[in-house]
């Protein structure tokens, strides 16, 4: 089979190199074969370090997702009430003309541009459809920007506090470790390549420990789960540092050379013996200090730490606070030790040349995407006149849906949605636009969970009129006469200059080679070891136990312990009314709402579920299987009990991201989700959620 490949091979079979685009940490290497025109098969880069060889499944069976019968093939306007998923097939030239038209109205009239608002995620991840042509359309049309917290932003924030930039331990080096702890994170689920590397530790005699309310199937299969309370890690984590300073299982040779407050955080610990962190976690006191006393002499030692744990009203400062254990013990001096929360931040991206910010002329807003809700319903200066939905599926997704379904419902919202699929968010638009999959279009990719650049060649033609993102843009700003060339750049052009390749860690790079073997390995040494000697990228070039720029945000400057908003520490007469906390973490075979509208995670996932512990059930009188109502003050949804010891007592767990219109009731977990922000990068808290269970 010849590896390089004209665009789209029409004939005979080719082998087309790709990249997974799906909103995931392994970012997988693909090789599609291509029949006649048709894509037969997509397999993973059986050469490719992390992929080597295998998907998971939702990928594996991605053809049904291209080939889907319930793909939007055409743009489509609305015919019936905003809801009710009734349209007309138009024309792209009359779909085009209307958002222009609408468009131009908006900016021209008192409310202005920034009553226009894009509304966008990482339904792709590629970095021309993620954000590129769109950024730059929207920055030249003077909309609102907006704030992408939806996932990350908290983490990234508290990570960056300590280490000062988004880059670990490398992902390969994890079968080097000897002590892995799993915490806030399901890789078997959600970080699937990573597990493999974890797999092969434990085979080498590495121990592992889950720390995780819940009973994932990660936690099933370590030495040890520790089954704390939800939002409650920086306390765990600073009783364990409490013991290792205690204990002198520190290393002061690396703490004097590369770390910054010390002797402050000596005095904080004071505070968090372990018996009062058991009371605060719900653990054990001897748990604590036997964590402690691992964590302390086992070597190398690897935290992998993941976004469990940040979608908390504390989850900036929970994940500092884990953040800050490998320095105290030395771990950053193995390649296999120390942390790792994203690799992303060791690709140097070239924001400036993709995304264009210099186009914008009017000092906009911004608008954050996790209060979507509210700011669809409230926000008056300007109101918000239309907004363009692409790569996300907000409806489904963002918190606090009643609040969301009411501001999309609005009569007077101009709605356009991008996608692949009539999601629960296409249903009220006025307009819908048909997307191209990953097999239809060209991308690049970094990752944020290994160290590679990827490129994606498109395999196969769009199917029916569909388009990608960028296409959709170029063709916007044509119709609104933007006339900048950067307007006219084609994929291709935009792809070259994505990264900045003038950058060491990029060095080497071009798109050229990454298209021909689909690869390539960032120019970083083998083995990575980032902060063996310090080198930390923040302000003072240390590890800051003690930080000034949280200081001067007004924040602790120290690790600290913030409970949930939502619990009985925070808000006592809440917990009375609503006891049981929460988690809505993802189901294996959906991606987000990706996939969840498709047999391979409608067969293997059936019906909205609720796991609630046997003595929680009990008390309620709720039998397994039995339909349950979960509510709170926001609102109420119908699932499936199934009454297990894998949630603790005190928690439930509904597994997402369910399509609202595909579950019995109309709703999902995001009926019970609230609002409310993260402190530290403006996130959504969707884990710190207060509800009660009755038998429906
Ligand atoms: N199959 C699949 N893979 C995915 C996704 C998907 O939807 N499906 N989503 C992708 C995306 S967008 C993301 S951001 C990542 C997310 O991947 P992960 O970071 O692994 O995130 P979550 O599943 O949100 O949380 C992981 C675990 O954290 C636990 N948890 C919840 N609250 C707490 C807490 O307060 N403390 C601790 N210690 N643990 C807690 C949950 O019970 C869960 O088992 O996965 C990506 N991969
Ligand atoms: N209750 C609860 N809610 C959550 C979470 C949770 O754990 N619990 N997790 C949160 C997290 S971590 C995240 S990241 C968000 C995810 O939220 P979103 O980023 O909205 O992710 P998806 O639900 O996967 O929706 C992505 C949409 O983009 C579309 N798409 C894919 N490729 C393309 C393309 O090339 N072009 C266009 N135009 N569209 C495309 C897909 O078909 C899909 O409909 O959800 C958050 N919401
Ligand atoms: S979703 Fe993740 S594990 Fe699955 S193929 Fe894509 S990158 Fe790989
Ligand atoms: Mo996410």
């Amino acid at each position: 089979m010849p590896l390089d490949q004209p665009l789209f091979p029409a004939s005979g079979r080719t082998m087309v190199r790709g990249a997974c685009p799906h909103d995931c940490p392994d970012t997988c290497a693909l090789h599609v074969t291509v029949e006649n025109g048709r894509a037969v098969k997509v397999e993973g880069d059986p050469g490719h370090p992390t992929t080597n060889g295998v998907l998971c499944t939702k990928v594996a069976r991605y053809l049904e997702r291209t080939y889907s019968e319930a793909r939007v093939l055409h743009p489509l306007q609305r015919i019936g009430k905003k809801g009710e998923s009734k349209f007309r097939r138009i024309s792209w030239d009359a779909a085009l003309d209307a958002i222009a038209t609408r468009f131009t109205a908006i900016a021209a009239s008192t409310d202005g541009p920034e009553a226009i608002v894009p509304y966008s995620y990482a339904g792709t991840m590629g970095l021309l459809q993620y954000g590129s042509m769109d950024r730059r359309f929207f920055h030249k049309l003077g909309a609102s920007l907006l704030d992408r917290t939806i996932c990350a932003t908290a983490g990234k924030a508290g990570y960056a506090a300590t280490i000062g930039a988004s880059i670990g331990i490398d992902m390969e080096e994890f079968e080097n470790a000897r002590l892995i702890l799993i915490w806030g994170s399901n890789p078997i689920v959600s970080n699937l390549h990573l597990w493999s590397r974890i797999q092969e530790a434990k085979r080498r005699g590495a121990r592992l420990i889950a720390i995780d309310p819940y009973r994932s199937q990660t936690a099933e299969k370590c030495h040890l789960h520790l089954a704390l309370l939800p939002g409650t890690d920086a306390a765990l984590a600073l009783g364990v540092m409490h013991v290792l300073i205690g204990e002198n299982l520190i290393d002061c040779d690396y703490i004097d050379r590369y770390t910054l407050g010390f002797e402050q955080l000596k005095v904080r610990v004071r505070d968090y013996a372990p018996q009062r962190v058991a009371q605060i976690t719900g653990l054990a006191a001897e748990q604590i200090v036997e964590l402690a006393r691992d964590y302390g002499t086992i070597r190398p030692a690897a935290i992998r730490l993941n976004y469990g744990m940040q979608r908390h009203a504390g989850g900036g400062m929970a994940i500092r606070t884990v953040a800050c254990l490998p320095a105290l013990v030395g771990a950053w001096r193995d390649p296999a030790g120390g942390a790792l929360l994203s690799s992303s931040g060791a690709y140097p991206v070239n924001g400036a040349a993709l995304e264009r910010p210099d186009l914008i002329w009017n000092a906009p807003r911004t608008i954050n995407m996790s209060t979507i809700g509210n700011a669809l319903v409230d926000a008056d200066d300007p109101p918000i006149r239309a907004l363009f939905v692409y790569n996300s599926n907000p409806v489904a997704v963002a918190p606090e849906s009643a609040r969301v379904v009411a501001g999309f419902a609005r009569e007077d919202l101009f709605c356009v949605v991008h996608d692949v699929f009539l999601t629960d968010t296409a249903d009220y638009a006025d307009i819908v636009l048909p997307a191209t999959t990953q097999l239809e279009h060209v991308d690049i990719h970094s990752s944020y969970g290994h160290l590679y650049a990827l490129a994606n060649n498109a395999a196969i033609a769009p199917l029916g009129e569909a388009k990608p993102n960028t296409e959709v843009f170029r063709l916007l700003a044509a119709r609104m006469g933007f006339e900048e060339p950067c307007f006219r750049e084609s994929d291709e052009e935009m792809a070259r200059n994505a990264f900045l390749t003038d950058h060491p860690r990029a060095r080497g790079l071009s798109w050229d080679t990454l298209k021909e073997k689909g690869w390539q390995r960032l120019n970083v040494p083998s083995p990575f070891a980032p902060f063996a000697h310090g080198n930390f990228p923040t302000p003072s070039g240390k590890c800051e136990f003690y930080s000034q720029t949280l200081a001067n945000q007004g924040l602790d400057p120290l690790p600290t312990f913030i409970p949930p908003r939502e619990s009985a520490a925070s808000d006592p007469a809440l917990a009375r009314k609503y006891p049981l906390a929460m988690l809505s973490p993802p189901a294996r075979n959906a991606l987000n709402s990706t996939f969840a509208n498709l047999p391979v995670f409608l067969d293997a996932e059936k019906t909205p579920s609720l796991d609630i512990h046997p003595a929680d059930a009990a008390s309620r009188g709720i039998s397994d299987g039995e339909r349950v109502r979960v509510f709170n003050d926001r609102g109420a949804m119908i699932a499936a009990a199934r009454v297990t010891d894998k949630a603790r007592p005190g928690v439930v767990v509904a597994l997402s991201i369910w399509w609202r219109k595909l579950s019995p009731d109309g709703t999902n977990a995001n009926m019970l989700t609230g609002q409310g922000l993260t402190d530290m990068g403006r996130a959504a808290t969707f884990y710190d959620v207060l509800v009660e269970v009755q038998r429906a």
